[in-house]
């Protein structure tokens, strides 16, 4: 039998299902699925590219379409294609035929397409490039490259200022204008990763470098190990007998694209990013004696280095990637701990090192929230809107996590794309929520929504009916061009609302592929804190929203944190682990997180909320329910 999933609402691209969270599924932490995983995208992304391919070279529709249909069908594979090979059954999965099998054997056979290879030999190198703008499609590419001879991205910035895109048919100022700010939002998050992406390949790889021989310890560092937002490139430090012959192994992986440097020490290759081009992976070989010094050294980041050197300095000491040294003395090296222990710190967290306090704080941070305080997601879908599990099989997944409760958040019914819930088939889906808690063991279902807020600030469902669930989280889905202040102003309306307990993705921002909103977070983190609406962060890793830096203001200024998923399958409820790590970036401690308390203290929070906020005035927009 081969496993397909269901696939949430329409993606085209493979950049668009990179850019789009309700249908990214790459996440499996923690799962052997990982590396095959890896396959099965790595293909996808490929038939993808043909397609794309066959589009900007003016190739058959028919045939387009059934190379988008087999990515889309692959990617949504629940099981590994090397295995489903093996068994001889390409051809059972659905819309999988003779030719494509035939492709996808080659692929796992010799690592390439040649159909693909054939395509990419007919356009210029750099042309595919231009599909990374957000914005521009293959039609349009195919325009640019036919129309004005446009190869790459510097000739399209050149066609576009000589004024000649917008004269072409189907383009236009508004569309050459989107063109512009998409070229302007790449080179801002150019050559750098979603750290969801570089988690995959990091973690892939490690599992491969653990297996070479003599490898004793495979351990992350860099920004990777800070749990930044985006990576730029991996680090990877590990102990072995033979560092030569480790880092030879390192630079011989299948998975590498080119060696970049192979030392006796040290090693650099590229691999494939499937974000499109290649990402650096560093790897450093450390002797046990000085493996500590080594991955704070690594692990930076700089500027928390540099200030602990200066440290050690005013110590008269020296500190280096091989020790803490007094003169010749070796006074730390084995263990990080030791080092910041000698310096007069307890241990800094990684997620803390950055230079923003943690070394004025002296040892004395606060004790930051760990996933083990973690007793329930508040933000998950499933089919009834565009998840991909029932929710029979999100409280299961729930239940393994050891969660106490789970909010079932579907969207509202203005979010038409997503399949939101008409106050009819809300209600049903509440009923059937409270139904299934009563045969459940050990986990409390909160029959929620994901309410819309509306362009006019707004709910899309009035007070009468959100009093009738659980939990309620609001978020803005549409809109989000408006200006500062209406943006502001609808996001004010929705944390004054007593049934609102938290604002969703409060940025609306897409890591590498959509700005935030032009908010004033200062009033939204006053409000808030005034209303007692917790804020979320948002753990899928292309939001991660609020920011770090957000989290701190808002728990500086009082604000509870939600750290919620916003699943729309299984496994990606393990995504928590990028929020937590931003939490902790944020300098989050357990109390300032909605999701620690206990199913009772968190009921009488939604009860109290709902009962002390009548008091506070409307915004100027109106409320639902009126
Ligand atoms: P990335 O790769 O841009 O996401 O950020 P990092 O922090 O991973 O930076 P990377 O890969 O250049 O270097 C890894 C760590 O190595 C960095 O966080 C600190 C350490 N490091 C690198 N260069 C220097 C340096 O010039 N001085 C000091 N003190 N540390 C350095
Ligand atoms: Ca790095
Ligand atoms: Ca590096
Ligand atoms: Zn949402």
């Amino acid at each position: 039998m081969v496993m397909i999933g269901k696939r949430g609402a329409g993606c085209q691209t493979s950049l668009e299902r990179i850019r789009n969270p309700y249908c990214v599924k790459m996440l499996i932490i923690g799962s052997q699925a990982r590396c095959s995983r890896m396959v099965n995208q790595a293909l996808a992304r490929i038939f993808d590219e043909i397609a794309d391919l066959m589009e900007i070279t003016g190739g058959d529709l028919f045939r387009i379409n059934s190379y988008r249909r087999a990515a889309r069908t692959i990617d949504d594979l629940t099981e590994n294609l090397t295995d489903i090979a093996k068994r001889k059954e390409l051809q059972k999965i659905p819309g999988i035929g003779k030719g494509t099998a035939e492709r996808i054997r080659q692929f796992l056979e010799e690592g390439h397409i040649t159909l693909h290879q054939e395509l990419l030999a007919q356009v210029p190198p750099r042309l595919p490039q231009l599909l990374q703008i957000p914005g521009l499609g293959p039609k349009k590419v195919r325009a640019l490259y036919q129309e004005l001879g446009v190869k790459n991205i510097e000739q399209l910035r050149a066609a576009i200022e000589a004024g000649k895109v917008e004269k072409l048919a189907g383009f236009g100022p508004k569309s050459t204008h989107n063109i512009i700010e998409g070229m302007d939002f790449l080179a801002r998050s150019a050559g750098r990763t979603p750290i969801g992406m570089a988690w995959i390949i990091a973690h892939a790889l490690r599992e491969t470098i653990a297996g070479f021989n003599g490898v004793k310890r495979v351990e992350f560092a860099g920004s990777l190990r800070r749990g930044c937002e985006t990576i730029g490139d991996i680090d990877m430090l590990c102990e072995a007998d033979d560092g030569e012959a480790t880092i030879q192994a390192f630079s011989a992986m299948p998975e590498v694209n080119q060696v970049l440097a192979a030392g006796e020490t040290k090693g650099s290759i590229l691999v494939t990013n499937p974000r499109g081009g290649d990402i650096q992976v560093d790897l450093r070989v450390v002797p046990q004696e000085s493996f500590g010094a080594a991955w704070q050294y690594f692990t930076g980041s700089k500027q928390h280095n540099i200030r602990l050197r200066e440290l050690a300095v005013k110590k008269g000491w020296r500190l280096n990637e091989y020790g803490l040294f007094d003169g010749d003395k070796s006074l730390a090296g084995i263990s990080e701990e030791d080092i910041y222990r000698k310096l007069g710190f307890s241990p800094i967290p990684p997620e803390v090192r950055e230079d923003r306090g943690e070394i004025e704080a002296e040892g004395k941070l606060p004790d930051l929230v760990t996933i083990d305080d973690i007793r329930g997601d508040l933000h998950v879908h499933t089919t009834d809107s565009d998840g991909r599990n029932s929710i029979e099989e999100l409280a299961e997944a729930a239940r393994q996590r050891g969660y106490s409760y789970l909010a079932i958040t579907n969207h509202s019914k203005s979010s038409i794309i997503a399949n939101g819930l008409s106050i009819e088939r809300l209600l049903e889906h509440v009923e059937a929520i409270h139904n299934l808690n009563k045969t459940l063991k050990g986990l409390t279902l909160l029959a929620g929504v994901e309410c819309d807020i509306l362009s006019d600030g707004s709910l899309d469902y009035p007070d009468n009916i959100l009093a009738q669930l659980d939990y309620v989280v609001a978020s803005i889905h549409a809109g989000m061009q408006q200006n500062r202040d209406r943006v502001t102003k609808r996001s004010l309306a929705a944390l004054e609302n007593p049934y609102v307990c938290t604002l969703g993705h409060p940025s609306g921002r897409l890591i590498g592929a959509r700005d935030a909103m032009d908010l004033d977070w200062e009033k939204i983190i006053e409000t808030a804190a005034r209303c007692g609406t917790a804020l979320e962060l948002n753990c899928s890793w292309q939001r991660l929203d609020l920011k770090d830096v957000h989290v701190r203001t808002a728990v500086e200024a009082g604000c509870r944190i939600v750290i919620a998923t916003d699943s729309h399958e299984v496994q990606q409820l393990d995504q928590m682990h990028f929020g937590i790590q931003t939490a902790r970036r944020g300098w989050a401690t357990k109390t300032q997180v909605l999701n620690t308390l206990t199913e009772t203290e968190l009921k009488t929070w939604i009860k109290k909320k709902r009962t002390r906020q009548e008091s506070h005035a409307p915004g100027i927009f109106t409320r639902g329910g009126k």
